[in-house]
């Protein structure tokens, strides 16, 4: 199954857009491990994917360590995203995807602006003879994100434009799986969508903590929020999962 299939899928069964973003902190090893099990156990009927970032796998390692996080996302039936946002030059970036997939993770996050040759076309390559999703930052969430995502840019003799709509359409010819847009800026992700009609998952960080409504990205146009201190910083987290899932249906 793939990807693509696997999220949607997720995301009937449990009527859920909720990503939990597992970015728990721990100085203790075994107990980080422990309380990111417990959140993904407590949590996973609300939700269609579970996203890891590095800062797990500087943690905790990949094998015998955060891999042991993926089996359990998949134990209760949901797809894995590792949060890389790879940067690099092809043969290190293919290396991390390498790695990445033999931890068993399902999808991963990369950064369009390396482009194509030499940079993301090795990871395009795996991600396909995998059935692995790639989903690309358009947007970021913070406050600074504008300074670059919103300039203008063109190549010789075209008509500038912003350049999150130039990374929406490299995200489509590449034939991405997603694109990553804030839901601090409804407004951009309507235009993402716009641009990129049912081609692209919209997936949207930056809800409650960071200040967006997730109502808003998800009539927006998101498909998928991606939420973490929300649920894994509050006294119930399980019950946290389900508002939002519910409020965001
Ligand atoms: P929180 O809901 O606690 O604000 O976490 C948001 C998550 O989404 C974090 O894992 C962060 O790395 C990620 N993220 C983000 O906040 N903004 C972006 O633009 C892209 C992200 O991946």
């Amino acid at each position: 199954m793939s990807y693509a299939d696997k999220i949607k899928e997720a995301s009937a069964r449990n009527k859920s857009r909720i990503v939990l973003a597992v970015d728990i902190e721990d100085k203790d090893q075994s107990r980080l491990l422990e309380r990111s099990l417990r959140i993904v156990r407590d949590s996973h009927e609300y939700l269609c994917a579970v996203k890891i970032n590095r800062q797990l796998v500087l943690a905790l390692g990949l094998r015998n360590g955060v891999d042991s996080i993926v089996k359990c996302v998949h134990d209760c039936a949901l797809p894995a995203i590792i949060d890389a946002k790879l940067n690099d030059v092809g043969h290190t970036n293919e290396f991390m995807m390498q790695a990445y997939m033999s931890a068993g993770f399902d999808a991963v996050i990369a950064s369009p602006i390396v482009g194509w040759e030499g940079g993301l076309d090795a990871v395009f390559r795996l991600a396909d003879s995998g059935h692995k999703g790639i989903i690309l930052l358009v947007y970021m969430s913070n406050p600074g994100a504008e300074q670059f995502y919103s300039m203008m840019g063109a190549h010789a003799g075209e008509t500038p434009r912003p350049v999150f709509e130039i990374l929406t359409e490299l995200a489509m010819r590449w034939k991405a799986h997603g694109a990553v847009v804030g839901a601090t800026k409804p407004e951009i992700i309507s235009r993402v969508r716009q641009i990129s009609g049912d081609t692209l998952s919209i997936y949207s960080p930056g809800v409650l903590v960071q200040g967006g409504d997730p109502k808003k990205a998800v009539a927006a146009g998101a498909d998928y929020l991606i939420v973490g201190r929300a649920i894994y910083q509050t006294s119930d987290p399980t019950q946290s999962a389900m508002e939002i899932r519910n409020a965001t249906l």
